[in-house]
């Protein structure tokens, strides 16, 4: 059997050679003791994909040899096949680990399916390899609290990471909806706290919010988390666990009570959010934490330690004599001085006990935690920030690492929190902010993580389908390094993922596949307004019709003079691939016009840029994160609609996103100039729908239009969000 070197993460060095190895049941191997879990691991999926066994020899007479070579970097290898066998190098045992991880995509795809194939020899393509990882940190995350998932997929799910070279995994095991890890000295956690009433169903901003009526819930004994640290460590995977504090605690209030400021009694979260009841910081919680926390440190042998500290709203602290009493006791300006104060105190304990801290980027906020790293995930600032005062960063911003996104904008996707997230996005990210390039800060940032929260993922399938292919993605952007020029390695990393998407086919692992999907996009061109239709992958077909007409094989761009409809699909050698794809494009009288707003939208919802404004597309209207709807996060926005000549115009129409539950809120008021004046200031209504619909008279004669749109503002008290700026969603401005 033939093989194809389309190795993911991409190696640094990859050289073919002439000839090949021809791997039998008669080849032997000889490695050193320290390099057991590369052996043991490369001995186990021969025998389950082949059923070839492979002996013991001593190195001379080896024909697979695996050794020591002190002068290959941390976790980098050798691996070189040539006709007479195949040797390895490396430093340590992940190197090892990953040289047999790197052989593995080289094998045939078949070896994949285990126990079904029985195979005799395996010809190998010569090549050289030489590879090394760019960054320390390469982790994924899982949230098992919002979902639960048992034991045997948190191992699949480690292997997923191992094979392709992640060497962290973040277990996400506390939060407000279930309490995940037995606590020897608290039971209560996981008997009441692992087990809510119901959960919510579909998204949180349905109106009205419906529940299953089930009770849910699971936990892990330390029996089995002890399992799973064993399995990891055979991957060579460092499993992070994170107990959450101060906030998102619910769970662990709601089995012991008197944690709270107010001790009153409540359930386990049911649906999604931010809750108000966190930890009270008094002598009993510090010693209720500190206990839970050295169970922990006693279960999971690496150095880190995550106490969550993202989103704990401050009422309760603000409400609490006790609270405020510390307050002043301690000197503190204010509830997130009490927050710096709690982090701290409890990087103390965990610093005490040879252990290191990491929290979300909120844990900067009041002062950061003597040696705490941070865990950046609302943007890069926290990050820059903290490397600045010379912690260590971790990244996973939510527009390039959150896999509980949309990646796609198809209607047809299974509901997900929000936020557009696609491939090619994951693909071009770099996790040394811009600001930080070139400085000695960037030597601070150990590097990046995808985030799974499982809000919207009930079922393992759904986990793998936000997973995969986006964790190839994120794999070569923490070992091969961010990209230098996105375009061209995109489309040779697609080369490469094609085969590995065929691997996960013989697995039965579930992913998205959006490499068949076909994307259209408004552009103009000198006055012209040109209708582009592209694939991601090479070699396939495009048929397209216009307005129900007859279909055509598409070459190059659309040219567009009235309202239209596109439909297309895409074949390969005549056979249709992918999801059949339609659009529709409003011929309106801004369409050719040219758009600039005051402010550029958020990075994580301005997929489409300004001109989606105007492009004669209008967004989903169910969910707003497409590459039509444009978001802005607390900002005032003025939007100024240039005409090429003077146009006589009569009516203008918007439209803007209300999804209350994540902070996006309609404005009350707009006003709009043009060249026959000012129109008096509109107060838009208040609405239960999703969407509010504008629709403004307006007669003249003009060459530009300015419409201004004031933000909300901060969010109510009472409200999720409480507090934080609102976000304005706007879709197509459409001048008639
Ligand atoms: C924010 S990321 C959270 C999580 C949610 C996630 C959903 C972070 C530190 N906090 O509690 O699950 O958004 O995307």
């Amino acid at each position: 059997m033939a093989c194809d070197a389309t190795i993911i993460p991409a190696p640094d060095q990859l050289e073919m050679r002439s000839g090949h190895f021809i791997l039998t049941n008669n080849s032997t191997l000889f490695a050193i003791p320290e390099f057991k879990t590369a052996v043991n691991f490369l001995k186990a999926y021969l025998l389950n994909g082949t059923g070839i066994s492979i002996d013991s020899a001593p190195q001379a007479a080896a024909s697979i040899v695996i050794i020591k070579d002190n002068s290959i970097p941390k976790e980098g290898y050798s691996l070189s096949i040539l006709k007479k066998g195949i040797t390895i190098k490396a430093s340590d045992g992940q190197g090892a680990f990953y040289a047999v991880q790197s052989l593995r995509q080289i094998l045939p795809p078949v070896l994949e399916k285990s126990n079904t194939t029985i195979i005799d020899s395996i010809t190998i393509a010569c090549m050289e390899i030489k590879d090394a990882p760019r960054f320390s940190y390469r982790g994924m995350h899982l949230d098992v609290s919002r979902h639960f998932f048992p034991k045997e997929f948190i191992k699949q799910y480690i292997t997923w990471l191992a094979a392709l070279k992640f060497n962290t995994f973040h277990w996400h095991l506390t939060d407000d909806q279930g309490w995940r890890i037995e606590i020897k000295k608290y039971p209560e956690l996981t008997r009441k706290g692992a087990f809510r009433k119901e959960t919510l169903i579909g998204h949180y901003n349905d109106t009205p919010q419906r529940f299953d009526g089930k009770p849910y819930g699971g936990f892990y004994t330390q029996q089995e988390v002890k399992e799973i640290i064993a399995f990891a460590k055979a991957h060579h995977v460092t499993i992070i666990p994170e107990i959450e504090l101060p906030g998102h605690a619910q769970a662990a209030i709601s089995a012991y009570p008197s944690l709270s400021c107010t001790a009153q009694e409540i359930p386990v979260a049911t649906k999604w959010g931010v809750f108000e009841n966190i930890y009270c910081p008094k002598p009993e919680t510090f010693t209720f934490l500190k206990n839970v926390l050295d169970e922990v440190i006693e279960l999971f042998p690496g150095t880190y330690i995550h106490i969550g500290g993202d989103e704990a709203p401050k009422s309760r602290w603000d409400a609490c004599t006790h609270c405020q009493q510390l307050i002043n006791q301690m000197g503190l300006e204010d509830s997130h001085g009490l927050q710096s104060y709690f982090i701290t105190e409890i990087e103390k304990h965990i610093n005490a006990r040879g252990k290191k801290m990491i929290g979300w980027d909120e844990i900067l906020e009041g002062g950061l935690a003597p040696n705490a790293t941070v865990m950046s995930w609302r943007g890069t600032q926290g990050a820059i920030a903290a490397a600045k005062q010379g912690h260590d960063v971790i990244l996973t911003p939510s527009s390039h690492a959150y896999f509980d996104y949309y990646q796609a904008a198809h209607q047809e996707e299974p509901t997900a929190i929000g936020g557009y997230l696609p491939l090619k996005k994951v693909f071009g990210f770099n996790p040394v902010p811009k600001a930080l390039q070139q400085t000695d800060a960037a030597l601070h940032v150990l590097g990046a993580q995808g985030n799974v929260w499982t809000e919207y993922m009930a079922t393992q399938d759904q986990i793998a389908y936000m997973v995969f292919p986006r964790i190839f993605a994120m794999s070569e952007v923490v070992w091969s390094g961010p990209t230098k020029n996105l375009e061209t390695d995109y489309a040779d990393f697609l080369v490469r993922l094609e085969p590995n998407l065929k691997r996960l086919d013989l697995k039965q692992i579930n992913y998205g596949n959006h490499l068949y999907d076909i994307e259209g996009d408004v552009v103009k061109n000198q006055g012209k307004v040109i209708y582009n239709l592209t694939t991601p992958t090479q070699g396939k077909e495009i048929k397209y019709s216009i307005n129900g007409g007859k279909q055509q094989v598409y070459t190059q761009g659309l040219h567009i003079s009235k309202d239209v409809i596109i439909n297309a699909q895409l074949y390969k050698d005549n056979l249709a691939l992918g999801r059949a794809f339609s659009d529709t494009i409003h011929y309106h009288k801004a369409i050719n016009a040219s758009v600039v707003v005051n402010v550029a939208p958020h990075p994580a919802y301005g997929a489409g840029g300004t001109d989606a404004l105007i492009n004669g597309v209008l967004g989903s209207n169910t969910r707003f994160a497409d590459k039509q709807w444009l978001g802005f996060w607390g900002d005032d926005l003025q939007i100024t609609i240039t005409f090429a000549k003077p146009t006589k115009i009569s009516k203008i129409s918007t439209r803007f996103y209300k999804a209350n539950g994540q902070w996006l809120y309609a404005p009350k008021t707009l006003e709009i100039q043009t060249d026959f004046g000012t129109l008096p200031m509109v107060k838009l209504p208040a609405t239960d729908q999703p969407i509010l619909d504008v629709n403004l008279k307006a007669d003249g004669i003009t060459s530009f239009i300015k419409i201004s749109v004031p933000s909300f503002g901060v969010i109510p008290d009472g409200l999720q969000g409480a507090g934080n700026k609102a976000w304005t969603f706007i879709d197509e401005i459409v001048v008639e």
